[in-house]
């Protein structure tokens, strides 16, 4: 193993130039943005961790491989290497590409759900959840309880409680499940991983019952590396052995290739099963362009075969997950609470306890994402009350336990130092908490509100 923290395992060779603005701009920024950071401009942020989403930074070999881009309208070359690449990786058997992870959720939750039916999964995501309800499913949580308290430290703390599912299995039928979404790792709980033997003995329970399972692929590899960090028997087991054994135990995967691929976008769905193939590919032209691109350019697949080879590499994955973890160290170092442990993705911090003067109706952690940009001008996301959304049912706001603000680290791209800058910032802020102040709705969205909603001070 390397150092507690390893340095970066690359050179940089270009830069992007970053300006900083002052106090009093972005006080008046925050609030031109509705106080939601979605709606703020790239260019008014010093460090930018609103998502690890499409923010990676791509290595020489693969801007190398873009201009290999073959952009054809039908059977780019580019895109026999990435299917060539995901089935030998991911090991399935079909796979249908899409232009990123909700993209692939769509076509999932068209060809596998009938109306009615329940998506038993260990937590909600946004996109996932709202393609699986807009498709008449409905999303039944199973993740284990301690997923949701963010004090508890678990090693696998994304696993499926199995007794949860049996129950579901028990008193619905298998029939009424559409199939069971199990995501590695779990990004609202923290980027928390699953077990191997979690995912063995879910798998199992599914075939007994004749269920199938369909992985959430799109932080794959920091699973895998958990797995070889705390799961006896794998200590030796290549990041490639892992991530092929993880997806033995699936009958597919949607993939957000933003994340785990270390692209900019992209994204697919895999399949083992031939008539459901065949159905994906008849609508991906419908929503997506022909089944031999899916909404990437002939450069974007080029890029994405090779970005993923190079995810499987420890040196990098070591890295990504011990960066992101000195940051949390770093924080617990400062007092700040947060969830525990830190995941893979980012540092998630509880904005339950660092608002605690603010009841979970004035939104602690938009308003905490929203104060932190004032006062260093990093930008972070809220997941909370308002990522959650309202129940399709009852129109009431789902209330999650986990009220965070997410401090996500793209790949490749921040080195110690910054998240040093990001550190100082969330202390200093802890010790004047008190000031920060709650907001209410000013327009609200009807999907997917945390993208484009506004907000004012209470
Ligand atoms: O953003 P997409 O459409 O490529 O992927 C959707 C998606 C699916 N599953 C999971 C676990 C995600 O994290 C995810 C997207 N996540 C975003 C955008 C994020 O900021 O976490």
């Amino acid at each position: 193993m390397l150092g507690k923290y390893p340095a970066e395992p690359f050179r940089i060779k270009t830069i992007e130039f970053v300006k900083m603005n002052t106090r009093e701009d972005r006080q008046r920024i925050m609030k031109e943005a509705g106080y939601n950071t979605f709606l703020l401009n790239s260019e008014d942020i010093y460090i930018d961790l609103l998502t690890d989403s499409g923010t990676n930074a791509m290595s020489d070999r693969q801007w190398a491989g873009m201009m290999m881009g073959d952009e054809a309208y039908a059977g780019s070359r580019n895109w026999f290497h990435l299917e060539s690449t995901i089935k030998e990786l991911f090991g399935f058997k079909y796979v249908v590409p899409t232009h990123q992870g909700r993209g692939a959720e769509n076509l999932l939750s068209k060809i596998a759900i009938k109306p009615g039916q329940l998506v038993p999964g260990n937590m909600y995501f946004t996109t996932t959840r709202y393609h699986q309800e807009a498709n008449g499913g409905i999303f039944k949580d199973i993740v284990i309880d301690e997923a949701h308290d963010s004090v508890i430290d678990l090693p696998f703390k994304g696993n499926v409680d199995l007794k949860k599912l049996q129950k579901l299995i028990d008193e619905n039928g298998a029939d009424k499940i559409a199939y069971v979404c199990v995501a590695i790792t779990v990004n609202l709980a923290g980027g928390q991983p699953v077990s191997m033997q979690n995912l063995r003995e879910t798998a199992e329970l599914c075939r007994k019952h004749g269920i199938k399972i369909f992985m959430d692929a799109t932080r794959c590899v920091e699973n895998a590396y958990f797995i070889k960090e705390r799961e006896a028997g794998y200590e030796n087991k290549s990041i490639k052995e892992i991530v092929l054994e993880e997806f033995s135990y699936a009958d597919g995967c949607t993939m957000s290739g933003k994340k785990d691929c270390i692209t900019n976008i992209g994204g697919f769905l895999c399949l083992n099963d031939e008539d459901l193939f065949t159905q994906a590919k008849e609508l991906v032209v419908v929503f997506e362009g022909m089944p031999s691109y899916g909404g990437m350019t002939g450069r974007d697949m080029e890029a994405m075969a090779i970005g993923l080879k190079e995810s499987l590499q420890f040196e990098y994955i070591e890295h990504r997950i011990k960066q992101v973890r000195y940051l949390g160290d770093r924080l617990i170092e400062g007092g700040v609470p947060i969830v525990m442990p830190v995941g893979g993705h980012g540092v998630f911090l509880d904005a339950n306890r660092f608002c605690s003067h603010l009841p979970q109706e004035q939104f602690p952690a938009q308003t905490l994402a929203a104060q932190l940009y004032i006062e260093s001008s990093v930008r972070s996301m809220e997941r909370g009350i308002i990522s959650a959304g309202r129940d399709i049912v009852t129109g009431k706001d789902h209330k999650p336990k986990l009220e965070t603000v997410r401090l996500t680290i793209p790949r490749r791209v921040y080195t110690y130092a910054h998240m040093d800058v990001v550190a100082n910032a969330c202390v200093d802020l802890f010790k004047n908490r008190e000031k920060i102040r709650g907001l209410k709705w000013v327009y609200e969205p009807k999907q997917l509100r945390f993208f484009t909603g506004r907000f004012e001070y209470v």
